[in-house]
């Protein structure tokens, strides 16, 4: 299985570590396609990294390749957003993991769509399995 995995990037890096974390889970079910993310070494800015139209080209074409997207989606990200809403296009299962912030709310665009598969969490191991159970019903 393929699995795109999506995390904020320029949106902030705050959550790296999370995203590490849950990125060593989910290759227990397949091919990471997108490990970069959880790379503690990226930071928002990526000065040296590859153009803009590059990353695009190349993402559009993993999320295509894809088999299931899972987001997770605590810290706004523009680009996340917009990989779920292609993941939708190409109708792709959709998980996304929102954790519990007091006096945060998820997006409507994200939390309102039919299209994915929404879950709340407070800790690392309730994602996890959150996860087990979205891959089970897959
Ligand atoms: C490194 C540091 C900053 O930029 C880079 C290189 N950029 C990217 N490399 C790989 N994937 C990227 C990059 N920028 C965005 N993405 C994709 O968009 C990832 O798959 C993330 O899920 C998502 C993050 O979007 P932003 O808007 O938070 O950057």
């Amino acid at each position: 299985m393929k699995i795109y995995f999506a995390g904020s990037i320029r949106g902030g890096r705050d959550d790296k570590a999370l995203y590490l974390k849950l990125i060593q889970h989910l290759k227990k079910y397949g091919q990471v396609l997108t490990e970069h993310v959880g790379d503690p070494s990226l930071t928002h800015f990526g000065e040296d990294g590859p153009t803009d139209s590059f990353i695009y080209d190349r993402d559009m074409g993993w999320i295509q390749q894809a088999d299931v997207l899972v987001a997770e989606v605590s810290t706004p990200s523009l680009g996340v957003g917009y990989e779920i809403a292609q993941a939708e296009m190409f109708k792709k299962p959709i998980l996304c993991l929102w954790r519990n912030q007091p006096g945060k709310r998820l997006s409507g665009m994200i939390g309102g769509s039919r299209k994915v598969h929404n879950v709340t969490y407070d800790t690392l191991e309730e994602a996890t399995r959150l996860i087990d159970k979205f891959f089970s019903n897959l």
